[in-house]
Protein backbone atom coordinates (compact mmCIF):
# COMPACT_ATOMS: atom_id res chain seq x y z
CA UNK A 1 0.00 0.00 0.00
CA UNK A 2 1.21 3.14 -0.97
CA UNK A 3 2.45 5.04 2.59
CA UNK A 4 1.16 8.90 1.62
CA UNK A 5 -2.39 7.37 0.49
CA UNK A 6 -1.87 5.05 3.78
CA UNK A 7 -1.77 8.42 5.95
CA UNK A 8 -4.62 10.22 4.34
CA UNK A 9 -6.71 7.24 5.07
CA UNK A 10 -5.46 7.36 8.48
CA UNK A 11 -6.50 11.21 8.84
CA UNK A 12 -9.82 10.95 8.39
CA UNK A 13 -12.17 11.23 11.02
CA UNK A 14 -15.75 9.54 11.47
CA UNK A 15 -17.36 12.32 10.34
CA UNK A 16 -16.32 11.92 6.99
CA UNK A 17 -17.39 8.05 6.34
CA UNK A 18 -20.30 7.98 8.16
CA UNK A 19 -24.02 7.68 7.10
CA UNK A 20 -25.51 10.77 8.57
CA UNK A 21 -28.57 10.39 11.26
CA UNK A 22 -31.46 11.61 8.44
CA UNK A 23 -30.18 8.45 6.39
CA UNK A 24 -30.41 5.64 8.52
CA UNK A 25 -33.73 3.62 9.02
CA UNK A 26 -34.19 2.93 13.44
CA UNK A 27 -36.47 2.78 15.75
CA UNK A 28 -38.05 4.13 18.71
CA UNK A 29 -37.47 2.47 22.17
CA UNK A 30 -41.04 2.40 22.33
CA UNK A 31 -42.86 1.18 19.44
CA UNK A 32 -44.26 -2.22 19.42
CA UNK A 33 -42.05 -5.13 18.23
CA UNK A 34 -44.28 -5.04 14.99
CA UNK A 35 -43.44 -1.44 13.58
CA UNK A 36 -39.70 -2.39 14.30
CA UNK A 37 -39.99 -5.83 12.51
CA UNK A 38 -41.59 -3.94 9.82
CA UNK A 39 -38.90 -1.71 9.62
CA UNK A 40 -36.52 -4.17 9.13
CA UNK A 41 -38.13 -5.80 6.31
CA UNK A 42 -38.66 -3.15 4.51
CA UNK A 43 -35.78 -1.37 4.58
CA UNK A 44 -33.45 -4.86 4.19
CA UNK A 45 -31.22 -4.46 7.14
CA UNK A 46 -30.84 -7.18 9.65
CA UNK A 47 -30.34 -4.80 12.78
CA UNK A 48 -30.74 -1.28 13.25
CA UNK A 49 -30.12 1.90 15.91
CA UNK A 50 -32.52 2.06 18.71
CA UNK A 51 -33.50 5.80 19.66
CA UNK A 52 -35.40 7.29 22.70
CA UNK A 53 -37.70 10.35 22.28
CA UNK A 54 -35.03 12.29 22.41
CA UNK A 55 -32.75 11.08 19.67
CA UNK A 56 -30.39 9.70 22.02
CA UNK A 57 -29.34 6.65 20.96
CA UNK A 58 -29.98 3.45 23.18
CA UNK A 59 -28.72 0.49 21.31
CA UNK A 60 -30.02 -1.88 18.39
CA UNK A 61 -32.34 -4.02 17.45
CA UNK A 62 -32.64 -7.01 14.70
CA UNK A 63 -34.48 -9.50 13.22
CA UNK A 64 -33.10 -13.13 14.97
CA UNK A 65 -34.04 -11.12 18.59
CA UNK A 66 -37.58 -9.82 17.28
CA UNK A 67 -38.13 -13.43 16.27
CA UNK A 68 -36.57 -15.34 18.65
CA UNK A 69 -39.32 -13.89 20.91
CA UNK A 70 -42.29 -14.98 19.27
CA UNK A 71 -41.14 -18.63 18.21
CA UNK A 72 -43.28 -20.77 19.84
CA UNK A 73 -42.79 -24.88 19.94
CA UNK A 74 -44.55 -25.63 17.14
CA UNK A 75 -45.58 -22.23 15.25
CA UNK A 76 -44.49 -18.15 15.59
CA UNK A 77 -47.05 -16.34 17.85
CA UNK A 78 -47.27 -13.22 15.71
CA UNK A 79 -50.01 -11.63 18.01
CA UNK A 80 -47.24 -11.28 20.16
CA UNK A 81 -45.29 -8.42 17.75
CA UNK A 82 -48.32 -6.09 18.94
CA UNK A 83 -47.65 -6.86 22.91
CA UNK A 84 -43.87 -6.71 23.12
CA UNK A 85 -41.86 -3.41 23.06
CA UNK A 86 -38.46 -2.72 21.61
CA UNK A 87 -37.54 -1.75 25.00
CA UNK A 88 -37.98 -5.27 25.84
CA UNK A 89 -35.53 -6.40 23.23
CA UNK A 90 -33.22 -4.07 22.79
CA UNK A 91 -29.13 -4.82 22.91
CA UNK A 92 -28.17 -2.17 25.17
CA UNK A 93 -24.58 -4.17 24.71
CA UNK A 94 -23.41 -1.91 21.82
CA UNK A 95 -19.75 0.08 21.35
CA UNK A 96 -20.20 3.34 20.00
CA UNK A 97 -17.39 5.73 18.33
CA UNK A 98 -17.78 9.26 18.20
CA UNK A 99 -17.33 12.14 14.81
CA UNK A 100 -13.77 13.32 15.53
CA UNK A 101 -12.45 9.89 16.38
CA UNK A 102 -10.00 8.36 13.98
CA UNK A 103 -10.48 6.06 10.73
CA UNK A 104 -8.50 3.46 12.69
CA UNK A 105 -11.00 3.71 15.66
CA UNK A 106 -13.63 2.91 12.97
CA UNK A 107 -11.80 -0.02 11.19
CA UNK A 108 -11.02 -1.86 14.81
CA UNK A 109 -14.49 -1.32 15.73
CA UNK A 110 -15.93 -2.76 12.66
CA UNK A 111 -14.04 -6.36 12.68
CA UNK A 112 -17.09 -7.71 15.25
CA UNK A 113 -19.68 -5.68 14.09
CA UNK A 114 -21.22 -4.77 10.78
CA UNK A 115 -22.05 -1.02 11.67
CA UNK A 116 -21.08 0.92 14.99
CA UNK A 117 -23.24 4.05 15.80
CA UNK A 118 -22.01 7.33 16.32
CA UNK A 119 -22.78 9.27 18.81
CA UNK A 120 -22.04 12.56 20.62
CA UNK A 121 -20.59 13.16 24.25
CA UNK A 122 -24.25 13.94 25.59
CA UNK A 123 -25.28 10.64 23.67
CA UNK A 124 -27.68 12.41 20.88
CA UNK A 125 -27.30 9.82 17.50
CA UNK A 126 -25.10 11.47 14.76
CA UNK A 127 -25.32 8.49 12.38
CA UNK A 128 -23.61 4.86 11.78
CA UNK A 129 -20.62 3.91 10.55
CA UNK A 130 -20.85 0.70 8.19
CA UNK A 131 -18.25 -1.62 7.64
CA UNK A 132 -18.90 -1.20 3.72
CA UNK A 133 -17.36 2.26 4.09
CA UNK A 134 -14.72 1.37 5.77
CA UNK A 135 -13.84 -1.26 3.31
CA UNK A 136 -14.64 1.13 0.17
CA UNK A 137 -12.23 3.51 1.79
CA UNK A 138 -9.28 0.61 2.05
CA UNK A 139 -10.32 -0.25 -1.78
CA UNK A 140 -9.60 3.62 -2.49
CA UNK A 141 -6.53 3.54 -1.17
CA UNK A 142 -5.06 -0.07 -1.93
CA UNK A 143 -5.94 0.90 -6.07
CA UNK A 144 -5.24 5.05 -5.50
CA UNK A 145 -8.66 5.59 -6.86
O1 LIG B 1 -30.88 -1.67 1.46
C1 LIG B 1 -29.68 -1.87 1.22
N1 LIG B 1 -29.01 -1.03 0.36
C2 LIG B 1 -27.67 -1.23 0.10
N2 LIG B 1 -27.05 -0.36 -0.73
N3 LIG B 1 -26.92 -2.24 0.63
C3 LIG B 1 -27.56 -3.09 1.46
C4 LIG B 1 -28.91 -2.95 1.80
N4 LIG B 1 -29.21 -3.93 2.68
C5 LIG B 1 -28.07 -4.67 2.87
N5 LIG B 1 -27.08 -4.16 2.13
C6 LIG B 1 -25.70 -4.73 2.03
C7 LIG B 1 -24.69 -3.74 2.54
O2 LIG B 1 -23.44 -3.98 1.91
O3 LIG B 1 -25.61 -5.91 2.89
C8 LIG B 1 -24.70 -5.63 3.94
C9 LIG B 1 -25.18 -6.22 5.23
O4 LIG B 1 -26.41 -5.58 5.60
P1 LIG B 1 -26.99 -5.78 7.04
O5 LIG B 1 -26.14 -4.82 8.00
O6 LIG B 1 -26.72 -7.18 7.52
O7 LIG B 1 -28.42 -5.35 7.02
C10 LIG B 1 -24.58 -4.11 4.01
O8 LIG B 1 -23.33 -3.81 4.59
P2 LIG B 1 -23.05 -2.35 5.15
O9 LIG B 1 -23.45 -1.29 4.17
O10 LIG B 1 -21.62 -2.36 5.63
O11 LIG B 1 -24.03 -2.19 6.41
C11 LIG B 1 -23.76 -2.86 7.61
C12 LIG B 1 -24.95 -2.86 8.49
O12 LIG B 1 -25.27 -1.52 8.84
C13 LIG B 1 -26.21 -3.43 7.84
C14 LIG B 1 -27.30 -2.75 8.64
O13 LIG B 1 -27.52 -3.43 9.87
C15 LIG B 1 -26.68 -1.37 8.98
N6 LIG B 1 -27.10 -0.32 8.04
C16 LIG B 1 -26.46 0.05 6.89
N7 LIG B 1 -27.06 1.11 6.33
C17 LIG B 1 -28.09 1.43 7.10
C18 LIG B 1 -28.13 0.52 8.21
N8 LIG B 1 -29.06 0.57 9.16
C19 LIG B 1 -30.00 1.54 9.07
N9 LIG B 1 -30.05 2.45 8.05
C20 LIG B 1 -29.12 2.44 7.07
N10 LIG B 1 -29.19 3.38 6.07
Amino acid sequence: MDTMKARQSAGLKVADLMIAAEKVAHVQLNNPLEHALLVLVKSGYSAVPVLDGSYKLVGTIGKTSILNQIIGLEHFEGEKLSQIYVREVINTDVSTLKKDDTFMDGLDKVINDPFVCVADGEGYFDGILTRRAILKQIKRDTYHE
